[in-house]
């Protein structure tokens, strides 16, 4: 290891174990040989205009064609100019008219157990009503409406009827404070509200219509509140003039709305995403190219086949849930099972309970719950049928070795591919993947990008540098799924994302490639410690500890050091063992082992959890405060668990 020049980050840890596709699998995979990859990659970086007119001609319906392919003006882009579509089209209509209306669409189960099934005929009908309902409340092209509601079909049904009539989503987790909602439709100037009575979670009931309330008192643009009876509590107090409940307005509709022909570029919804400071961005999606994005990189990655039951645990208030629980899988005609709750209700082994039950196929979760899972202990696994799996995914942060291994044995039976998928909200879909019939993947590496996407490794001056050390990741070329902007604050976008490296975009994330040509996430650009002058990245660290028996979860800052710059700080939580002076020592030398002695931590806690954001992410924004003995600053709004913060404070060793 080498003190690293600037901007590149010194790679540290091991890891070169690989697994091909299993031969059963890449015989009947979507991609089955990696010639077909390299010849679709490549017709993409070479021809892009030609590869995406075509992609676009086959995989979308058209009212009316598109002219130019794409036009780009960095950081400006347009896709498919000129066109007219409509995502609830390519979501429903589209099956409907080649007569696969009476396909599963949705398959939903809610927290105490009640069922339901949808099938794309069905879904249409509820989308229209609801969008006919929608339109009776004054919302037409263009105008904004916040979505703050369960997972219940409804929530599907709500963004599918303002893609329909051009109205833009603006969805928040059901889980944010008032104060978070003022703040979102604020800076929308939303419209109408969507959201239910209550919420389950753990066998209680949230009332989200009286957090609604108290945030409609400060939301001036919202006129109106449509209500979904969930879980039916008698004192809902309703707002005349303002509030009106689902079951009156929308289940009357005739349920038969034309979908609106939508300019490609219309927009078709804005997501909220904490920036590491500051006030949480608007990221601003369009019709045309998103939905082929979403609908393509589904069919790409899960190598998706008519018979498969296919399953997103995310939340539909995350970039994920819009992608992969929605636009994505409608769009390709899957059966999707939607459920509503918690994973550890009404005990630790639901997800599998759901698994058995509905024999999904495919599974896409998070390392965030894929660490639960190991902690909460094999029991739970070992009393379900698994057999149904055929394909697994994660998203959202790095997974580190450990944590696939199990995920591997456990859940997948040594006989799934894993895909480990790297995107962003701004992204709009899935970047970076293994391809399950071909790829041969490695614990940890998110392997190879997509057709369409051209990733660059810059050093801070902007200058390509040597891959096998790190350094910031960037996206060379426009691709159909990007951002289009910041909602309302485009000098934003253009100095956050295309200002560092002029023409290229900035993911924020660093990133190294190795001698295969795999890329490997090392976290957020933030994130890197600078140990003696040694560029070190989190997640590497967070590994090698993780690969300690003991160890669940851990989490690695930078804090303030005199002599070395920096000071390596860890927070760990463990599993079937006492923390105490000896564990910690343990600890701290298995680093040195595995990595080398810079890499040890100076200080190591153990924590009951983790803070982390409503989509699981570590926020070690937050972890880098309290390691310095600071205030908590910056905004704090996605975190989890408030309370969280006041136990880091004690070490509890
Ligand atoms: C989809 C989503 C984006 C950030 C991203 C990166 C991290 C996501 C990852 C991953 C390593 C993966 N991230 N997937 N890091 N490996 N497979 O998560 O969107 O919530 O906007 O977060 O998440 O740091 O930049 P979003």
């Amino acid at each position: 290891m080498t003190n690293s020049p600037s901007g590149q980050i010194d790679h540290v840890l091991i890891e070169d174990r690989l697994f091909p596709p299993p031969a059963e699998f890449a015989k009947k995979a979507v991609f089955s040989t990696t010639a077909q990859y390299e010849e679709m990659y490549n017709r993409a970086a070479e021809s892009p205009d030609e590869f995406w007119r075509e992609e676009a001609l086959e995989h979308m319906h058209w009212f009316e064609p598109f002219g130019e392919v794409c036009k780009w003006d960095a950081p400006n882009v347009e896709w498919f100019v000129g066109g007219k579509t409509n995502a609830s089209y390519n979501c429903l209509d589209r099956h409907i008219n080649a007569g696969r209306g009476d396909r599963k669409a949705i398959i939903w189960e809610g927290e105490p157990g009640d069922t339901r099934v949808l099938t794309y005929s069905e879904l249409r009908t509820e989308v229209c009503k609801c969008a006919e309902a929608m339109k009776q409340l004054g919302i037409g092209i263009g105008d904004v409406v916040s979505i703050y509601m369960p997972m219940t079909p409804e929530l599907t049904i709500a963004m599918l009827a303002c893609a329909r009539i051009g109205a833009v989503h603006s969805v928040i987790f059901a889980g944010f404070s008032a104060e978070s909602i003022v703040d979102r439709n604020n800076d929308a100037g939303a419209k109408l509200m969507i959201t239910a009575d209550g919420l389950y979670r753990r066998g209680k009931v949230l009332p989200l219509k009286k957090t609604v309330d108290e945030a409609l008192e400060k939301s001036p643009t919202v006129q109106h509140c449509l209500v979904l009876k969930r879980s039916g509590q008698d004192d809902v107090p309703m707002t005349a003039g303002r509030d009106v409940w689902w079951h009156e307005v929308v289940d009357t509709q005739a349920g038969e709305l034309p979908a609106e022909p939508l300019d490609s570029e219309a927009n078709l919804f804005i997501l909220y995403t904490s920036g590491s400071t500051g006030k949480p961005k608007g990221i601003r999606h369009t019709t045309a190219g998103y939905n082929l994005w979403a609908k393509r990189t589904f069919e790409w990655v899960f190598d998706h086949r008519e018979d498969d039951v296919y399953w997103c645990t995310a939340d539909c208030g995350w970039i994920t849930g819009h992608s992969y629980i929605v636009y994505g899988p409608l769009s390709a005609g899957a059966t999707c099972l939607m459920y509503e709750g918690a994973p550890n209700f009404p005990e630790e082994d639901r997800f599998w309970d759901l698994v058995e039950k509905y024999k999904v196929t495919i599974l896409y979760t998070a390392p965030t719950a894929i660490r639960a899972f190991i902690k909460w202990g094999d029991q739970h696994v070992d009393k379900h049928d698994l057999s149904s799996l055929r394909l697994l995914g994660s998203v959202g942060e790095g997974i580190n070795p450990e944590a696939w291994m199990w995920y591997h044995t456990k859940i997948g039976g040594e006989r799934c591919p894993i895909v480990d998928t790297w995107w962003q909200t701004e992204t709009g879909g899935i970047m970076m993947s293994p391809l399950p019939g071909i790829t041969a993947t490695k614990p940890g590496s998110c392997t190879r990008p997509l057709p369409g996407v051209v990733p660059a490794i810059v050093d801070e001056t902007g200058k390509e540098v040597d891959d096998h050390h790190g350094g910031m990741l960037c996206i060379s070329k426009p691709w159909p799924g990007m951002l289009r902007g910041i909602w309302g604050d485009e000098a934003r976008y253009a100095e956050q994302y295309w200002s560092m490296v002029p023409g290229k975009y900035l993911t924020g994330d660093n990133a190294r490639k190795d001698k295969d040509g795999y890329y490997w996430i090392m976290g957020r650009i933030d994130d890197v410690i600078n140990v003696s002058g040694h560029r070190l990245s989190t997640i590497e660290v967070e590994s090698a500890l993780c690969s300690h028996e003991a160890v669940c979860e851990a989490a690695v800052v930078g804090r303030p050091d005199d002599i070395k710059g920096q000071a390596i700080a860890a927070f760990v939580t463990i599993r079937d063992r006492e923390p105490d002076e000896a564990l910690r020592a343990e600890l701290k030398l298995h680093v040195r082992k595995q990595i080398g002695a810079l890499a040890q931590p100076d200080d190591l806690r153990f924590a009951a959890s983790l803070p982390k954001t409503r989509s699981g992410k570590i926020m070690r924004r937050l972890l880098r405060d309290v390691a310095s003995g600071k205030e908590i600053g910056g905004d704090t709004s996605t975190l989890e668990d408030f309370t969280v913060l006041a136990k880091l404070n004690d070490d509890e060793a």
